[in-house]
């Protein structure tokens, strides 16, 4: 379909422009569009990828590199990577992401941060001019478990998010437990506020408790978006 279409062709114009021959440690992210950053990889060709490592963001992103046949590496050993290619939830017109949305924005970062370049790949929905225009479930935050009720509290009455909440698993009877033993928080906040990015996750990542904020502030070099009508936009 049309998003999914949208999605492998922002992944691969990326991979193609940004994962040179000499590119060996590379950062694969997390979610749905990724697949197809993994899926262009695999097509460059085996010779190139035998001396090859990629790192994963989480046990998704895991099993996307094991199961390609391709060889796993731990940031432990490889401090900085030639690039990390990750999807994102929304993406602004100046690059900065909400990511979350599937819980593993701390190690994305992470690996984010660790790389010479970062890219993100995104279908058309992502590509707003300011955060929560079309992604509005809130800001994902990583918070430890012991303090998610203070962090809770805090975010509703300091912070002027009063609808965030808990993010509740479907698949598992309780919250959602991330690939790091921690809950996820939800937090929307007004345009506003999301036009000030950096402002805003400074102020969130001080809450005692939080482990990491999935807002992504300088630290995207390219963004790729896969449009409708099979063109691509690319924003850096
Ligand atoms: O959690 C994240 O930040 C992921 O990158 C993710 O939300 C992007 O998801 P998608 O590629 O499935 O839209």
């Amino acid at each position: 379909n049309a998003i999914e279409a949208a999605k492998r062709l922002a992944a691969h114009t990326a991979v193609d422009r940004h994962v040179r021959p000499e590119d060996k440690i590379i950062g694969i992210g997390s979610g749905s569009t990724v697949p197809y950053v993994v899926e262009r990889i695999k097509q460059q060709g085996g010779e190139r990828n035998r001396n090859r490592v990629f790192l994963p963001t989480g046990f998704q992103s895991q099993q996307l590199i094991t199961q390609a046949g391709l060889r796993l590496g731990d940031i432990a050993q490889y401090s900085v990577l030639d690039v990390t290619i990750d999807g994102a939830d929304e993406v602004d017109s100046a690059l900065n992401c909400i990511k979350g949305g599937g819980a593993c924005q701390l190690r994305e970062k992470v690996l984010a941060e660790a790389a010479r370049t970062f890219v993100v790949v995104a279908d058309y929905r992502k590509n707003s001019a300011v955060l929560g225009t079309t992604y509005t479930s809130g800001v994902p935050i990583e918070v430890s478990p012991f303090a998610h009720s203070s962090v809770l509290r805090a975010l509703q009455i300091n912070l002027g998010s009063p609808k965030a909440t808990l993010r509740m698993a479907r698949a598992k009877a309780g919250p959602v437990v991330t690939d790091n033993g921690n809950f996820i928080i939800d937090a929307p906040f007004t345009a506003d506020v999301l036009r000030k990015p950096r402002e805003l996750l400074v102020n969130i990542k001080l809450l005692t408790g939080v482990v990491e904020v999935g807002i992504f502030c300088d630290v995207v070099a390219a963004a790729y978006f896969g449009n409708q009508d099979g063109s691509v936009s690319a924003r850096f």
